[in-house]
């Protein structure tokens, strides 16, 4: 079985948690969690080049003693630094960690004093009282990791999409080499864009049903096959994901693809339609009486009813049946219309590369401009710019643009939102930026009110133009924090001010929703990746997907512009 990336870097990870749950050297953990970094923004298989006996010290951040403990893992599927580290703390700490409200000493403290080991152990101690009983535990942190523990048992049944891409593709590869293999399609949430999918449904036409369901049912990450049939199977993947395989016959290709995409909301609005022009539609086609009359494609199937064809990601039956008989559905963004991005770190900060590097991979996109928008000083562990800092690096952004022709770096940065509005950096420095973007990275637990006048007081700020990542939320992991959002886009409409959504996959803040209400506000989003590293940058077209289930045009988005025209929108006075 091959070992994936992904699996390197968790086992990395996990020994960096162990050691810091038993309170190594923050070096040394410091050096496992880069290295498992690396691995995970790698776009090759650290197999593939064990393999081919490639030297694992190339790359940034693995050291010969890490490099040694990759292979034994890749050869072995074993780490015995792990295994050593397990006879003092139980593996399964390592997953307490990721609760927000717990460090490596409260875990530590939790197994030594109620011999908590895991998710379980831990749910039983806080119904049962004990662990607000325990020095520097209380009842709010109770509550807090309480909730934490409900927002995981949600999001261990659905995936996040950029993850599920990273599991279908190969998938798809392999159905799509079967001999007889037409068409391989991956329907569902997915085609729709969703930022989490809860189950894959892939449609294929073939001359060879048998020869699929034999390939897709043996496939090699396959832990069990929950049915097998000649046109239908559904398994479950080594990842806990759930995939199900339709063959589907070519004259209901259209109509097959139409159903399984949905949503089934949109699906039951478009069959009503039908049933007033007595038309019959389901995943085989459309029919008047038993006459098939259209389902080989789409459009088809939309005609049938009268309509234009309508994008996977406005199928939510949220107005797009209204809009399209109307004749008014947008021209939907796409990611050529993108010329630059509004958000990246360096490693002057938290990023992993270079001002020049960001800058040579977002020229090499054809990008004309990329903003540098290092995290400001409050954000102390990733080492956040000061005044002084952030100048340097002014001057330096000045001698790269003098020197690139049709590209240009733009002086900005991520300043932090203060508790109580006001902005880490002072304005004199800040008057010397291309753009501000402002975010709010602590206080997560403000009210409603008093969050939403904290970011509204940074819009006053007459310096700052975009507010990053407007809710805070990481998918799966933490939940928005309270926040008025109209309030919020109106008020940055007042002040020329604009939103992010943040292109990370793993926040797409703004959601669908807001995004949409942006729109409806007239306020423009800048749609950035926050990109961490050159890799990174490849993120836009998860935003662009958001955009979309967002009913964005490009008129909608700030940097679809030129630079001279975004300039003018940055104007605020
Ligand atoms: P998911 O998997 O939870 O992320 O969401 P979907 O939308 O992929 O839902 P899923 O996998 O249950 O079903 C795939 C598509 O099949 C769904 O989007 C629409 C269609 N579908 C499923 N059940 C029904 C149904 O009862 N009626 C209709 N009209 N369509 C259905
Ligand atoms: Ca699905
Ligand atoms: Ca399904
Ligand atoms: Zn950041």
């Amino acid at each position: 079985m091959p070992v994936h990336n992904a699996e390197i870097a968790a086992a990395l990870n996990q020994l960096a948690d162990l050691l810091e749950i038993e309170g190594e050297n923050p070096f040394r953990v410091r050096a496992y969690r880069n290295a498992a970094q690396t691995i995970q923004a790698l776009s090759r298989s650290v197999a593939d080049m064990i393999a081919a006996g490639e030297d694992l010290t190339k790359l940034p951040g693995i050291g010969e003693a890490i490099a040694k403990k990759m292979i034994e893992f890749v050869e072995t599927g074993k780490l015995s630094a792990l295994e050593k580290e397990a006879k003092h703390v139980p593996p399964s700490l390592s997953e307490l960690l990721k609760i927000p409200s717990l460090g490596p000493k409260r875990v530590h403290l939790l197994y030594e004093k109620l011999k908590i080991k895991d998710y379980a152990d831990l749910e039983k101690a806080l119904r049962s009282g004990q662990v607000s009983q325990l020095d520097g535990f209380g009842k709010k942190t109770e509550q807090k990791i309480l909730e934490y523990l409900n927002l995981k048992k949600m999001a261990q049944q659905r995936m996040r999409l950029a993850d599920a891409e990273q599991i279908v593709e190969p998938l798809v590869k392999t159905l799509a080499g079967v001999a007889g293999v037409r068409r391989v399609v991956v329907a569902g949430s997915y085609r729709r864009r969703l930022e989490t999918v809860g189950d894959l449904d892939i449609l294929v036409t073939t001359a060879n049903a048998a020869a699929v369901m034999q390939s897709f049912t043996h496939y090699d990450e396959v832990r069990e096959v929950l049915a097998e049939g000649e046109t239908r199977s559904s398994v479950v993947l080594r990842c806990g994901l759930q995939v199900d395989v339709r063959v589907v016959p070519l004259e209901s290709y259209g109509a097959a693809l139409h159903y399984f995409t949905g949503s089934k909301s949109h699906n039951i609005a478009i069959r009503t339609l039908g049933v007033k022009k007595e038309l019959k539609i389901n995943e085989y086609g459309v029919f008047r009486g038993d006459k098939p009359i259209a389902g080989q494609t789409e459009e088809e199937v939309y005609a049938s009813v009268g309509l234009p064809f309508i994008e996977p990601e406005l199928r939510e039956n949220r107005g797009e049946i209204e809009a399209a008989i109307e004749g008014r559905l947008p021209a939907m963004l796409t990611l050529k219309d993108i010329r630059g991005d509004l958000q990246a770190h360096t490693s002057a900060t938290d990023g992993h590369n270079s001002l020049e590097e960001m800058a040579e991979a977002a020229r090499a996109k054809g990008y004309e401009y990329l903003a540098i928008t290092d995290h400001s000083k409050r954000v102390a562990m990733a080492h956040g710019l000061n005044a002084t800092r952030l100048r340097r690096q002014i001057k330096k952004i000045e001698r790269l643009n003098s020197r690139a022709r049709g590209f240009r770096l733009l002086k900005s940065v991520e300043v932090d939102i203060l508790a109580d509005g006001s902005l880490d950096l002072s304005d004199d420095v800040l008057a010397d930026l291309d753009l501000v973007v402002a975010a709010v990275h602590f206080h997560f637990n403000l009210t409603r009110d008093q969050q939403t006048e904290r970011i509204i007081r940074a819009m006053d700020n007459p310096f700052v133009n975009i507010i990053a990542h407007p809710t805070g939320r990481l998918i799966g992991e933490r939940e928005a924090y309270e926040v008025d959002m109209a309030r919020l886009i109106s008020a940055a409409k007042e002040r020329r001010c604009y939103l992010e959504l943040n292109a990370n996959p793993a926040r797409l803040d703004l959601n669908d929703r807001d995004c949409r209400l942006t729109r409806e506000l007239g306020v423009k989003v800048a749609i950035s990746t926050d990109a961490h590293s050159v890799e990174d940058l490849e993120f836009m077209r998860f935003g662009v997907y958001q955009a979309r289930r967002g009913w964005l045009s490009a008129s909608d988005v700030l940097n679809t512009r030129p630079w001279t025209q975004l300039r003018e929108l940055l104007e605020r006075r």
